[in-house]
């Protein structure tokens, strides 16, 4: 444990905030310490963090009080789920998993094996897992977490610039003309983003601020011009953008000819989105519509944010390649404070890309399917050639088919929570029950998870171990370690590392610290997009943060450029971007009679995620004490509901229960619950109970965003203690330990 000052990232979002912490105890201060008397270190913004100068939400400023509460402290074990765990040595519990390994590629072959992991890990931990599965073991079946966030932005950019990689950096927030924002609700989910537009909108009131959301959400109150489209319209409102603006003739010609190919194709599909169509299939004004494309046609500097509105579709890439398509016609890209701008969601959802952390890509921003990557990859780690399948491997909810027919034969699951978090949440648990071996590698104990498991592995997190992880604009961080692990977590690529030595693959895994995974690593992305063959911890350490591309042979710690794609040139075979012509095709579960609303789910400012750390803040969860569904009040009124009477929500799929909060902030036939209570925290209140698994057929995420449901007031029951909340362990956790 460190008695100074470390500079450090923010553990929780893709913004990537710079944070300074010290120890509970300061010199003539009294000890912080939370409300059970522990000790708490002192968080504040790192103002010397180039992407945050020193700003910080609520939850980096928090989220020390949730380091030392309900921790996973050693490793446990049980030979199947309905016996209790009981503590196990590291060694018997790492056999038992090699053993598993063994057994399974032996009777199944490596496709049987499987890892689901998260952009919660850190690069060295991501990195040492592929180079396990994906070298070592031959199987592409490590996805995360990130296929139900960002595999619609990846694949959009790989498909419309022939690779993965945001363009943009934070410096566009602070000299955009015209902000457009889709599908993302930033104040709350990327808050000090958010902070830094809006001080320039503010400031300069000839900035433009669009939203596009069906919700009014805190975003929107601070746009100039809230579109409120009903949700999985997007595309139509794009091509609408389009249209006006190509009948305008404010679109860039010598752009498109000389940078761009498939033009014509989109120019055709363009044509069949005139205003007065649009406006009504969205659900908002021709005069909206238009004022929309008169702010992207006037403005010199267009920059577009989006997050999981758009992602999380079952059109998801389609939307990505719409919303780049208006960049390109416009030529809005390569040019400060312009272009297309994925936000990213996890801490390290940026570094899992660049490690190859989905089941189709490879390190180094390289993909499955290319034969070359493949074998670049073979030699640099020194396998025989072929080593590496040429099949892509599951993906997330792959995972849960094969479970279903047997076909998983062990799942091995770090950094994330999938029994809140998977789509179809009964048949995802249904099928987690049915796994013959399932190993979970988190640093909480109870979670909803844990109660699928054989065996738990307890990691160190966020402040115990050191590594890197990269935010939204490529900058890279070093996380360095201040507190010791409690009990006997591990840092999680020490835990792969034993493993991988057990298989009998210890000449592979040779390290004794992460900065010597990371050495490795950064020469696999030489030469790539993700060029960052010139960062190493030592680096980081001297000389703050750095942002990629940084060849080795750059010297200074300014990156080689600041923004990609500025010279016009595209990492595509032709060296051009490529327009996506794409039409609308809408939600894959529209509403209907039997079920008449819209479902759409999502985040509140405070929380993260399924709670694992943010419930286990005082402050958030007086911010944000329970669950609910924000109903419009016509609807409220044809169902005779009242604010905070209990709704009982049915989907083709399961049922859920929340007090209503009847808000004109949702349109008419929508209704909006956030994901963030799963069985541990509230008593029947699952948004992912109702969710159903249908995916974009490009990135294969599925569409979170919107499911069909029907809406049942429960008589005679309010609301009020109608939730059971998990303060720490609920019986069912503590029973089987
Ligand atoms: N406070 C907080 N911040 C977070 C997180 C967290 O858990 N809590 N998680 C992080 C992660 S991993 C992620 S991925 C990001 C997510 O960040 P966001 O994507 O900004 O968050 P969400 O609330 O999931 O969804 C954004 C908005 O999409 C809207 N939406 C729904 N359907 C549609 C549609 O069809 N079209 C459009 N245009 N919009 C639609 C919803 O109304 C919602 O307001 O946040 C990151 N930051
Ligand atoms: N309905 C609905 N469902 C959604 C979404 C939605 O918008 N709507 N959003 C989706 C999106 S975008 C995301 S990103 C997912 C997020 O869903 P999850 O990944 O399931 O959620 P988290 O709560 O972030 O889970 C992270 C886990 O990692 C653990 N952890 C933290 N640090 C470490 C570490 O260093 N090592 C290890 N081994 N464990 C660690 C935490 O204790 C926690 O249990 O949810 C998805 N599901
Ligand atoms: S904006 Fe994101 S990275 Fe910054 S402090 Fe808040 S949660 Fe952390
Ligand atoms: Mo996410």
């Amino acid at each position: 444990m460190t008695t100074d000052t470390t500079k450090t990232l923010c553990p929780y979002c893709g913004v990537g905030c710079g944070l300074e912490v010290s120890p509970p105890a300061q010199p003539g201060k009294a000890v912080n310490r939370d409300s059970q008397g522990t000790p708490i270190w002192k968080v504040q913004g790192d103002r010397t963090h180039p992407s945050s100068q020193g700003m910080v939400c609520v939850k980096g400023a928090t989220v020390a009080e949730s380091l030392s509460k309900d921790r996973l402290l050693y490793p446990m074990v049980r030979d199947s789920l309905d016996e209790p765990f009981r503590r196990a040595s590291w060694e018997e519990a790492l056999d038992r998993v090699a053993s598993r390994i063994k057994t399974v590629l032996s009777t199944q072959g490596p496709e049987a094996v499987c890892m689901y992991g998260s952009g919660q890990l850190q690069t060295e931990d991501y990195y040492v897992a592929q180079k396990l599965l994906k070298g070592c073991l031959g199987t592409n079946n490590f996805d995360s977490n990130s296929r139900l966030c960002m595999s619609s932005a990846v694949a959009g950019y790989s498909q419309s610039f022939g690779s993965d990689g945001p363009p943009c950096c934070y410096e566009d927030l602070d000299v955009t003309d015209c902000a457009f924002i889709i599908g993302s609700n930033t104040a709350e989910c990327h808050p000090i983003i958010f902070n830094r537009l809006r001080k320039h909108h503010k400031k300069n009131p000839k900035v433009k601020m669009i939203v596009v959301d069906p919700r009014k959400t805190t975003t929107a109150e601070a746009a100039d011009l809230h579109l409120a489209i009903k949700p999985g319209t997007d595309i139509d409102l794009l091509n609408g953008i389009a249209h006006l603006l190509m009948r305008w003739g404010r679109i860039d010609t010598f752009f498109i000819d000389e940078c761009t190919s498939n033009f014509p194709a989109y120019a055709e599909v363009i044509q069949h989105y005139p205003p007065e169509v649009v406006a009504k299939r969205c659900g908002i004004s021709v005069k909206e519509l238009e004022t929309a494309a008169h702010y992207w046609a006037d403005s010199e500097r267009v920059l577009s944010m989006w997050s999981m509105g758009v992602n999380q579709s079952s059109e998801g890439t389609a939307k990505v390649r719409t919303i780049i398509n208006l960049h390109l016609m416009t030529a809005q890209i390569g040019k400060p404070g312009s272009g297309p701008f994925s936000l990213t969601g996890q801490p390290n959802a940026m570094g899992g890309r660049e490690t190859g952390g989905l089941s189709h890509i490879l390190p180094g921003y390289r993909v499955v399917k290319n034969p070359q990557h493949r074998a670049e990859l073979e030699e640099f780690w020194q396998l025989p050639a072929g080593q590496i399948s040429p099949v892509p491997g599951l993906a997330a909810w792959d995972i849960i088919t094969g479970l279903e027919t047997g076909d998983v034969g062990m799942l091995w699951i770090a950094a994330t929570n999938p029994a809140v978090s998977l789509p179809d949440l009964e048949r995802s648990k249904a099928a987690l029950m049915r796994s013959p071996f399932t190993v979970y590698q988190d640093a909480y104990y109870p979670t909803e998870t844990a109660e699928f498991a054989h065996v738990l592995l307890p990691a160190a997190q966020w402040s115990e171990k050191t590594g890197t992880m990269t935010n939204s604009e490529r900058v890279v961080t070093l996380c360095k370690a201040f507190r010791t692990p409690p009990g006997e977590a591990k840092a999680d690529w020490k835990i792969f590392v034993e493993v991988a030595r057990r298989l009998g693959f210890g000449d592979k895994f040779p390290y004794s610290t992460s900065a010597e995974v990371y050495d490795e690593y950064a020469q696999v992305t030489r030469d790539r997009v993700c060029d960052m063959s010139g960062i190493s911890h030592a680096r980081l350490a001297a000389q703050g943060p750095l942002q990629w591309p940084l060849p080795k042979e750059k010297e200074s710690r300014l990156p080689a450029v600041k923004r990609l794609y500025t010279d016009g040139r595209f990492p595509s075979p032709d060296g051009r971007a490529r327009f996506g012509a794409y039409h609308s095709r809408g939600l894959a579960e529209p509403p209907d009679p039997d079920y008449p609303y819209v479902l759409t789910t999502g985040r509140l400012y405070g929380h993260w995620h399924t709670q694992t750390r943010t419930g286990r803040i005082d402050k958030i969860k007086q911010m944000h004490p329970n669950p609910f569904i924000e109903i419009h009040p016509r609807d409220a009124a044809n169902l005779d509901v009242q604010e905070n009477d209990l709704v009982e929500v049915q989907s083709r799929r399961g049922t859920s229960r929340f007090p209503a909060k009847v808000t004109k902030a949702i349109s008419p036939g929508t209704v909006f619950v956030p994901m963030h209570w799963g069985a541990l925290w509230a008593d029947k209140a699952e948004a992912n109970a109702l969710t159903h698994h249908i995916s974009c057929p490009d990135s294969l995420q599925p569409e979170l965003k919107a499911c069909a449901v029907q809406l049942v007031p429960v008589v005679a029951e309010k609301s009020e203690g109608g939730y059971l909340r998990c303060d720490t362990k609920s019986p069912a956790f503590s029973s089987r330990v």
